[in-house]
Formats: structure tokens, C-alpha cells, sequence
């Protein structure tokens, strides 16, 4: 049986989730939670992630797998999905590095109030991580929301992970302000069966 290294906390690892659970494949991979940092990994982690970050999902018939876009799109390919459609995989592939990097950058933000001591902390450092973010939301608002209401695919799923992170850790950026079409189809879009199976928890 293939194994998911993760935890319920990591946005990365809620797209390999969300994935497992769209293609019907959630029963086929044990998941195996371990707690991880950018200081203190996992040796579980440190064996399987050449750059000991979560997830990773081990084949016992292959290489182990990282980072999470890779294995949503083995996973999907496993599956015969239809998550990286061939004729649209381009704007899927972009959508989804825009919701990689509002992650990205969102989990930095994190890292910098959780890893480093209070008076090494860059605010206006933070503030910048939030200013890409930012960027990116006006970005989907202005350019994706069709393809956003479109047929399922990992670009949505990459975006739908992402701002469910925001309101699990930034909630007091107050993302929707001036994000209303987005909000809108976050609503719709975190009600799916997979987004309330995988809300994140510490
Ligand atoms: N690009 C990677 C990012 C994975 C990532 O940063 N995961 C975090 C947990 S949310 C982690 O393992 N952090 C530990 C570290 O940065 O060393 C992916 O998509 O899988």
C-alpha cells in the first residue's frame, strides 16, 4: 500500500488529499501524520524528502514522490482522472502555481512568527509576503474566474487549498475585502465533499 507522509495542518498536503478523495483513491494510501518544521524535521520525513518537507508519498513499487503538484498529478494519471486535462493543461498547470504560491508565500508568514525569536521577526518582510498574496487574489479575480466555474481540475483544487489556508492561519487579513467573486466561489467550491473531509486541524 502507498503511504502519504503528512499532517492535518499542511495545505500541501490537503490537495494530495482532496485529490485522493475526487478520484476515489483515498482508500488506497495510509496516511502517516508526523510533525515537521523548517528547524526540526521528521526522521521519517529527512528519509523520504531530499529537502525534508511534507508531503511525500511513498510507493513500495517506485520512487517516493514530492513535492505535492507532482503527486496530485501521478495520482491523477493513476486514476485515469481528468484533474490535468491535455487540452486546457497549461492555464491548469499555471492556475495551479498561483495557488502553490499564494501557499508559499502564506506558510512563510507562518514560519517567520513561528521559527524565528520575536525580535529577529521582519514585519515589513511579512507584510511583502502578504503583498504577493494579495497580488495573486486581484490576479485570479481578474483573469480566472471562468476557469475557476469550470469542470473540476488541480488548478481549482490548488486555489481552494490555498485560501482555505488563509482563513486557517491569516484569518485577520480579512481576504474577501475586495475579493467578492472569489469569495463567492469559495463558498461553493468549500462545500465539496473532499474540501469538508480535509479541513485542516492542528
Ligand atoms: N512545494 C512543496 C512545499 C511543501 C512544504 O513547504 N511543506 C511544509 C509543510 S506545510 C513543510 O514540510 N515545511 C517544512 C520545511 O519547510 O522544512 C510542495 O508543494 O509539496
Amino acid at each position: 500500500m502507498m503511504q502519504l507522509l503528512g499532517n492535518p495542518a499542511s495545505p500541501y498536503v490537503r490537495k494530495v488529499r482532496v485529490v485522493l478523495e475526487e478520484t476515489g483513491q483515498a482508500d488506497e494510501v495510509e496516511r502517516i501524520d508526523v510533525a515537521t518544521s523548517p528547524i526540526k524535521s521528521a526522521p521519517e520525513v529527512t528519509a523520504a524528502h531530499a529537502t525534508k518537507k511534507i508531503p511525500a508519498l511513498i510507493r513500495p513499487d517506485g520512487c517516493t514522490l514530492y513535492d505535492s503538484r507532482v503527486i496530485t498529478r501521478f495520482l491523477d494519471a493513476r486514476a485515469g482522472g481528468t484533474l490535468y486535462r491535455e487540452n486546457r493543461v497549461w492555464e491548469v498547470l499555471t492556475l495551479e502555481a498561483t495557488g502553490d504560491g499564494i501557499l508559499d508565500a502564506a506558510v512563510l508568514m507562518v514560519y517567520e512568527s513561528r521559527c524565528r525569536p520575536e525580535d529577529k521577526q521582519d514585519h515589513g518582510w511579512v507584510d511583502a509576503q502578504w503583498g504577493k498574496i494579495d497580488n495573486a487574489l486581484s490576479a485570479l479575480e481578474a483573469r480566472w474566474m471562468s476557469h475557476l466555474s469550470g469542470p473540476l481540475d488541480a488548478g481549482q483544487i490548488a486555489v481552494g487549498c490555498a485560501l482555505g489556508y488563509l482563513d486557517f492561519r491569516h484569518p485577520g487579513r480579512e481576504w474577501r475585502k475586495g475579493h467578492g467573486a472569489l469569495d463567492d466561489w469559495f463558498a461553493v467550491f468549500s462545500q465539496r465533499a473532499a474540501m469538508t473531509a480535509t479541513a485542516p486541524t492542528d
